[in-house]
């Protein structure tokens, strides 16, 4: 491959480099909204889209970064914002840059030993997710995409497993004119600690 150079407009883009592009709907979060019951009304009315991956596909290795748009759609279930399902990366020595280009949002972030930390995502903000810290982006629009473009290097892998057996250990909830954070009650200390 030759180095080479894009467009990166916020709204849609015909010559973009991304080869990859994933939906992942309400159904995947299962168990990730702390309102179970209005999560399941809502999945009993459809199965909407929460949120998109377009990424450029670099090979798994040392030395290579991938990069790609996150598009997180608005919506609530219950007072809980549409959200990503977050991660850690596997290799935890490895970092993140978001870059948030249209939307209000806020990346929340936690380490393996309960530290936690939220930056809010407005247009040009940047965030740096040190490494070891799990990641989580949250569309606080009620009407407008949260769209950042994010890179990350390539051999980073991802731990799904440890959020979806825990959670964050924060809430971000809806409220008038705002929102606020909240303790979730699913999280605990010594489930952080054996995954660190
Ligand atoms: C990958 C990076 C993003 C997320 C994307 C979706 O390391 O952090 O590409 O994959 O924001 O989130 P998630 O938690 O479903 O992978
Ligand atoms: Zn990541």
């Amino acid at each position: 491959m030759r180095p080479f150079g894009f467009e990166m407009p916020a709204g849609e883009c015909q010559t973009d480099p991304y080869d990859s592009h994933i939906e992942r709907r309400l159904s995947s979060l299962s168990g990730q909204f702390f309102n179970q019951g209005e999560y399941e009304n809502l999945l009993r009315n459809g199965d909407p889209v929460v949120y998109e991956v377009r990424s450029m596909e670099r090979p798994e290795q040392e030395g290579e970064l991938s990069f790609g748009l996150s598009i997180v759609h608005p919506g609530r279930v219950g007072d809980e914002y549409y959200m990503t399902k977050g991660h850690f990366h596997q290799v935890r020595e490895t970092a993140e840059i978001y870059h948030c280009l249209r939307g209000i949002g806020a990346l929340l972030m936690e380490s393996g030993d309960g530290d936690w930390a939220l930056e809010e995502f407005r247009p040009g903000r940047v965030v740096y997710v040190v490494p070891g810290w799990a990641h989580r982006s949250i569309n606080l629009s009620e009407q407008e995409d949260l769209v950042t473009f994010f890179v990350y290097p390539s051999h980073a892998g991802h731990d799904y497993a440890t959020i979806e057996s825990r959670g964050f250990r924060k809430l971000v909830l809806h409220e008038a004119g705002g929102y606020k954070l909240a303790d979730n009650p699913r999280w605990s200390r010594a489930g952080a600690e054996c995954h660190v």
